[in-house]
């Protein structure tokens, strides 16, 4: 490895990466800083992966473009300045653009191709990756940074394709401009895509009309452009910051003491909720310390979000559908949005609750529901993705004796810290299953776990090993872990694509680490301490 084995012939690397999204960015420049050769495959045509295909009217980030941003070097944040507080789609995906030109990643990043399979060969203790364009890739290891939203939920309507009219899926925008004006639409999903995406589209459609199946908890965002005085001077506080969000549970912000709902009167309480709703975003979520842990507590949020609804939208009616109620609030991931609830008070927007009035079929012309036909000139799909385990199942990982990682996943997500899989050597996962994750700042997230994978490389190097894997006891300790920790809290009472129910037969297991990124980060740097504690190494004969 190293130096000598940098250099490389008939795509053989020391390292191939699947992903060209922040995660498989931050790998390459990572890897290549330590003098390890790479690849990286990526399947779009450019960087910034979630950013590069979701592309639909309204998508931002809702954690704030200060903190949603990379924080491994000063020179880079220095270098670039955000115009919103919370930055808008095109203005993300140039951030990722910039930052790729700026570490001159794009020669080693093989755009359109995506990885079909990766075997293990453990004669040459290497992988071998096969692509879509009939090309094989070989790496001692491989990283798969391959997001854990990247894989929409394919659409299982009848009649999808006697649809006549234009479909749309937010999680893969055409990359031209769609304008709706002078149309019709019809948008099934209301998850933070959807509740981001329907106000633009009522600004511009005839007619917009929704379909809801489970509304959701959202909170207003007050986006707003950011002075460029207050920018740059946040440029001087932003490592110290991002070293202190390393630390507290959802990375970002800093570890403000929340009290139990309990020790607020009615009156406190109401009046503490209305301060952290007027800042905007999602402080809400942590307006109580025991808002996942206590049904209590939770319901005096989720109430004072449902009234805040009741307040916003005209007809009591719709403002109850539009009301969730059948889950705590957080359990399901809630949204940010910018006029979202107002948006039900236009003549030209229709709520649909397909669980009164069920989605029995598309049709050439539009929506057939139980009672109604809607005919419609487009139909945008906001239906979410197979999270997590989606976009690595897809791939047809085969480890060890020709094992599949979809026979080992058969009942659910397996992983050693959401880094590694027994049965599967050298390879690894960025922000896997069993990782904080999707319950996170995932830049933080990211940048941990690229560190704590490069170190490891780095210490197989110097110390001659050549292969490493996780161990199957150590492995299912931290499944047991991750669930019991889950199962403290209110998350499990919710159908949510945390825990696999958004995709009809994906086994329910709670999927991300909840402990949060401090506690995660510091069990990741005490395995390593302790030499790698949990994994198996196999030394260069
Ligand atoms: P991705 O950005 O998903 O990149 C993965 C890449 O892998 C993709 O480009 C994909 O094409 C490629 N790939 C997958 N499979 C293959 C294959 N078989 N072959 C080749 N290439 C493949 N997180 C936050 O923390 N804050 C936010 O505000 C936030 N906003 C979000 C908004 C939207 C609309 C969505 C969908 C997600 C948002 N997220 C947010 C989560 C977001 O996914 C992460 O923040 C982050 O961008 C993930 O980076 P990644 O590199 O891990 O994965
Ligand atoms: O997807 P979702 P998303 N019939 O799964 C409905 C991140 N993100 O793309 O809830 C009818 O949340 C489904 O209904 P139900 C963020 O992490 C962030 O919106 O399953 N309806 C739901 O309403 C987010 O959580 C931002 O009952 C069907 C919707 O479709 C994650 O990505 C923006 C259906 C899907 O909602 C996913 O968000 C966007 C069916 N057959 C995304 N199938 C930010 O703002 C599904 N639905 C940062």
């Amino acid at each position: 490895m190293g130096e000598q084995q940098s250099k490389n012939s008939n795509n053989d690397f020391d390292v191939i990466v699947v992903g060209a999204g922040f995660g498989g960015m931050y790998m390459l420049h990572k890897l290549r800083e330590q003098g390890f050769s790479a690849k990286v495959i990526e399947a779009g045509d450019g960087v910034g992966g979630t950013w590069y295909w979701n592309r639909y009217p309204g998508a931002r980030c809702d954690i704030e473009s200060l903190d949603y941003q990379f924080g491994f070097s000063d020179e880079i944040q220095r270098g670039w300045s955000w115009t919103e507080r919370f930055s808008a789609q095109p203005e993300i995906l140039r951030y990722a653009q910039w930052v790729s030109e700026k570490l001159d990643l794009l020669k080693d990043i093989q755009f359109k191709t995506r990885v079909i399979q990766t075997n293990f060969n453990e004669q040459k203790n290497n992988w071998s990756i096969e692509t879509d364009t009939g090309e094989t890739y070989t790496g001692k290891y491989c990283v798969m940074a391959t997001g854990c939203l990247s894989m929409p939920r394919a659409p299982d309507f009848d009649g999808l394709d006697s649809f006549k009219g234009n479909v749309y899926f937010t999680a893969q925008w055409p990359h031209e401009e769609v304008d709706f004006s002078g149309q019709t639409v019809a948008v099934i999903g209301t998850g933070s895509s959807g509740i981001q995406s329907i106000p633009i589209f009522a600004s511009q459609a005839d007619h917009v009309t929704v379909f809801q199946r489970t509304p959701n908890f959202s909170l207003p965002a007050y986006n707003k452009p950011l002075e460029a005085g207050a920018a740059e001077a946040h440029k001087d506080k932003f490592m110290a910051l991002r070293r202190e969000a390393r630390e507290v549970g959802v990375g970002f912000g800093n570890a403000a003491e929340a009290k139990p709902a309990a020790q607020y009167n009615k009156e406190e309480a109401a009046s503490h909720l209305e301060e952290v709703w007027k800042v905007g975003g999602l402080g809400v979520l942590s307006a109580f310390s025991d808002m996942v842990l206590s049904n209590e507590s939770n319901d005096v949020a989720a109430e004072f979000i449902r009234d805040k609804i009741r307040g916003m939208v005209d007809d009591p009616v719709i403002a109850e559908k539009l009301a969730p109620k059948s889950y705590p609030l957080g359990t399901k991931r809630p949204c940010v949005d910018t006029g979202y609830f107002d948006v039900y008070n236009r003549d030209n927007v229709s709520l649909i609750d397909i669980n009164d009035d069920a989605i029995e079929s598309i049709t050439a012309t539009g929506i057939k529901t139980a009672g109604n036909e809607y005919t419609v000139d487009n139909i945008v799909f906001a239906t979410g993705f197979d999270a997590m385990t989606g976009a690595l199942l897809k791939m047809d990982i085969r480890g060890r004796d020709g094992y599949t990682l979809n026979q080992k996943w058969e009942e659910g997500a397996r992983t050693y810290l959401g880094l590694s899989m027994a049965g599967f050597p050298n390879l690894f996962t960025v922000t896997g299953p069993g990782s904080p994750s999707v319950l996170s700042n995932m830049i933080v997230s990211i940048e941990q776990h690229v560190e704590w994978i490069v170190d490891c490389l780095k210490h197989m190097r110097e110390n001659n090993i050549d292969s490493i894997e996780a161990d199957t006891q150590a492995e299912s300790d931290w499944v047991a872990h991750v669930n019991q920790l889950a199962d403290l809290t209110l998350f499990p009472q919710a159908n949510s694509w945390y825990i696999g129910a958004n995709i009809p037969g994906k086994p329910r297991v709670f999927m991300p680490y909840i402990g949060g990124v401090g506690a995660y980060a510091q069990k990741c740097n005490q395995v390593a301490a302790d030499g790698y504690d949990g994994f198996k190494f196999s030394e260069v004969s």
